[in-house]
């Protein structure tokens, strides 16, 4: 499978260590608008074709992949050229700039046949997959509330400078991520009621999101988010979990421990993921998914399945983060339909 990346900034090199340590796929092209960034990832990949215009790395052929790693402005116009090209797409979250951007692409996409797969890896992370199975294996009966809490202090504007200087910040950029696994873990939503506040003056958006979610087989979700949280031990990039299930309770906790009690009887395993020889603490968690959903990507083109974050089944994740912002800006409970 030969892979074309676009944009080499700060998360795409994880992408290319990714792409690298998965079987049967060769990076072919690099772009980047940005020749300094081009020479860090071929640094990674020896010698491959490097480019600082999509549309010429497209035209020349030789792709059957080409993974999106650009900042959310560029995705629609990457997303659409690479349809033009009739290549399979993985494209990173946030999709798009709106919903109905989101929606277009995913049109555009449709018609060619080829596949999109949003890289929405949080529900991907290993720790958080084995909640995520154990909720769907059904031990704990059918969950009627959940809980899933991202809070940290961790300085993430030192990587990533943009997340500073958007009228958006938490629920775009990462509370995206933790809609999903409510998602994951419960099913889609029908309403959602949602609060913001910017704690850190020196940023535009709000770094503070508390949401409530009503999903469609009847279980609450409480799926809160903050950057604005002083912590000791600091917990970044863990996102925490407590599910109430008929028959029992999961709970996924600080340090990465997942426990199933069922009346009296409390389990708990280590779940932590593995710092892959590429990776480094506090991101390996993060770039474990990155591994992972790659892997998933690959394994779905090879069977000529759907990925679990289509797309498609992304529209509803985003549909989530444009209706949170509504109903912050119009205190008030916000139905799905309504978008
Ligand atoms: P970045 O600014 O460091 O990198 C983006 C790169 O894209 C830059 O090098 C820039 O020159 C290049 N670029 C922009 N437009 C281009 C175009 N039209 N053609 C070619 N190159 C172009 O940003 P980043 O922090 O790496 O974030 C990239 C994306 O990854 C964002 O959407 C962000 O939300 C996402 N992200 C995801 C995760 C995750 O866990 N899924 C984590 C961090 C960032
Ligand atoms: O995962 C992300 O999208 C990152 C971060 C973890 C910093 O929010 O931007």
């Amino acid at each position: 499978m030969k892979v074309a990346l676009i944009g080499c900034g700060f998360f795409a090199m994880n992408q290319l260590h990714g792409w690298l340590a998965i079987e049967g796929v060769e990076v072919v092209a690099l772009c980047d608008r940005d020749p300094e960034r081009l020479k860090i990832a071929s640094a990674l990949t020896g010698p491959v074709r490097t480019y600082t215009d999509a549309t010429e790395m497209l035209a020349a052929g030789g792709i059957d992949v080409v993974d999106i790693a650009t900042t959310v402005g560029s995705h629609r116009a990457l997303v659409e050229l690479a349809a033009l090209n009739n290549v399979h797409i993985i494209c990173q979250k946030p999709f798009a700039p709106t919903l109905s951007d989101a929606r277009a692409m995913v049109q555009a996409v449709e018609s060619t046949g080829k596949t999109l797969m949003i890289h929405e890896n949080f529900r991907w992370q290993s720790a958080v997959r084995a909640a995520i199975e154990t909720a769907r294996s059904g031990v704990i009966g059918t969950p009627f509330f959940g809980r899933i809490s991202f809070r940290s202090g961790y300085d993430v504007f030192s990587g990533q400078p943009y997340l500073a200087e958007g009228e958006r910040f938490i629920i775009e950029d990462l509370g995206i991520h933790i809609l999903d696994i409510a998602r994951a873990l419960f099913g889609d939503a029908t309403r959602i009621t949602a609060t913001t506040r910017r704690i850190n003056p020196a940023i535009k958006g709000e770094d503070v999101a508390t949401m409530l979610l009503e999903h469609e087989g009847g279980a609450t979700s409480v799926v809160d988010c903050s950057y604005a949280t002083q912590r000791a031990p600091e917990t970044f990039p863990e996102s925490l979990l407590e599910i109430d299930g008929e028959k029992g309770t999961l709970r996924l906790d600080a340090g990465y421990h997942l426990s199933v009690q069922l009346g009296e009887d409390v389990s708990t395993r280590d779940v932590s993921p593995p710092v892959l020889p590429w990776a480094e603490r506090p991101w390996h968690n993060i770039q474990e998914s990155v591994q992972i959903i790659q892997q998933h990507f690959v394994d779905c083109l090879a069977k000529g399945i759907q990925p679990e974050t289509s797309g498609h089944d992304n529209l509803q994740t985003f549909a989530l983060v444009e209706a949170a912002y509504m109903s912050a800006r119009e205190h008030r409970t916000v139905d799905l339909a309504e978008l």
